[in-house]
């Protein structure tokens, strides 16, 4: 039985919404900026391309990805902003510390979502080394601030269809 013989209302994320009025900010991690800069460039340009006015983007930058939760939380906080995308590229090394970087903003961002109830992006990645980060950063495997650009703007249309 398909949903419209149950008479189900379906908010599907198919129907891309006009965010022509929406605001977006954009958090950036400065730690590996060669990849962070064409993550946000992907994002940006996605943006644009589906009718977001460049006066209503705002950037912010960061120094790592650990500071993203933050920036993005001060966005967030802001009621004029409908959606923050966090950027960064945390790269495995000989420690630890990039998983425990992982896992704080992982929940960061999950927990400032709902606390401010508006989309927050994950728009980390989280390689092995720089040549994962390359084919994800406009490689082999497209961009991945290009899809985190595209939830951005179908969790807003969500929104406004739920409230
Ligand atoms: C310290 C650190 C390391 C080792 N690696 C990365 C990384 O791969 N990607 C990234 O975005 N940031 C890294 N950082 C910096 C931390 O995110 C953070 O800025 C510092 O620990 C200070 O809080």
């Amino acid at each position: 039985m398909s949903s419209a013989d149950k008479n189900l209302s379906v908010f599907s994320t198919n129907d891309l919404p006009d965010i022509s009025n929406k605001k977006f900010a954009i958090v950036v991690a400065e730690w590996n900026d060669e990849i962070t800069e064409k993550l946000f460039e992907g994002a940006y340009q996605t943006l644009l391309q589906y009718g977001a006015l460049a006066q209503n983007i705002e950037r912010g930058n960061v120094p790592g990805s650990f500071e993203l939760t933050l920036g993005a939380h001060w966005y967030a906080q802001r009621e004029d902003i409908d959606a923050v995308i966090a950027i960064g590229v945390v790269i495995q090394g000989e420690t630890k510390h990039n998983d425990y970087i992982n896992h704080a903003v992982a929940q960061g961002i999950t927990n400032i979502s709902i606390q401010n109830n508006k989309p927050v992006i994950f728009g980390v990645l989280t390689p092995n080394n720089m040549e994962q980060a390359i084919d994800r950063a406009g490689g082999v495997h497209g961009n991945k601030g290009d899809e985190a650009a595209m939830t951005a703007i179908k969790m807003v249309g969500l929104k406004d269809k739920i409230f």
